[in-house]
């Protein structure tokens, strides 16, 4: 049986960049569609309902926070996670349902580090943002990865399935979702494909992930998971549906 597919939009002040694309996504990839808000004062939110979507507010800020939101909301055995603000190729989003359903797959993401792929700084002589991206793949895969490796553990643009999402009880409202998700799938065993992706600039508007503030909140979490062992996180984060 074909598995029941949601696409969640996730957005915050993205009124710049979203009109650009958004006639650009494939809508008609997933049986439902619907937006993550998490408090656009831009009127990001009067756009999508415009477009005829229900859109999610959060109860706290954060893009972990809209992850939990749209699982909570969806009856969907598979969400892919795009945002809309220029970086994600959203040609990108059939392919990615595709390729969790035929490979069988608990995730896959969409990595700018395989071979094919493009990252926004490869053109760039200093890497920052990719090399430090670079290592705590790295880390993830040699710690954890009992399969093929997974070159981005880290990017957003991302297939999952629910019944796997609520088995690694990521309960994080933070930027450090994508990666604590990559390594609790690791942890458990689940399968993680990838698919190449090319990633563009911006479209518009301005990031939120400060290098300092989400590289730190990376390295607690890290640690974290690493005290844990191969179980999934302190006690108060787990919340079994
Ligand atoms: N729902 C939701 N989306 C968010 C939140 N913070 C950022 N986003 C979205 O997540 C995407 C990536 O955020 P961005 O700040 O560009 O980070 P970067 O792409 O890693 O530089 C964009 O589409 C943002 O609109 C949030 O608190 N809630
Ligand atoms: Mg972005």
């Amino acid at each position: 049986m074909r598995l029941k597919r949601a696409l969640v939009l996730l957005t915050y002040n993205e009124i710049e960049a979203l009109p650009k694309l958004f006639d650009r996504i494939p809508l008609s990839a997933a049986d439902e569609v619907f937006a993550v808000d998490g408090g656009s004062k831009d009127g990001t939110v009067a756009y999508l309902e415009s477009k005829g979507l229900r859109v999610f507010g959060q109860p706290r800020r954060g893009r972990g926070c809209a992850f939990s939101v749209a699982l909570d909301a969806t009856g969907a055995d598979v969400l892919c996670y795009y945002s809309p603000d220029g970086n994600e190729d959203p040609d990108d989003i059939p392919k990615i349902f595709a390729k969790l359903e035929e490979g069988g797959y608990d995730l896959v993401v969409a990595s700018r580090m395989s071979r094919g792929a493009h990252n926004e700084e490869d053109e760039k002589l200093i890497k920052a943002r990719k090399w430090v991206n670079l290592a705590f793949t790295f880390l993830a895969n040699v710690f954890w990865n009992r399969g093929p490796y997974v070159t981005d553990t880290i990017n957003g643009l991302r297939a999952v399935r629910a019944d796997s999402l609520r088995r690694c009880a990521c309960r994080v409202d933070g930027f450090v979702i994508e990666y604590l998700m990559s390594i609790r799938m690791m942890k458990l065993g689940l399968r993680i494909g990838e698919i190449a992706t090319y990633e563009s600039p911006r479209l518009g508007g301005g990031s939120t992930a400060h290098s300092w503030p989400t590289g730190v909140e990376f390295l607690r979490h890290l640690a974290a998971e690493v005290a844990a062992g191969r179980g999934c996180g302190a006690p108060k984060e787990i919340m079994v549906k």
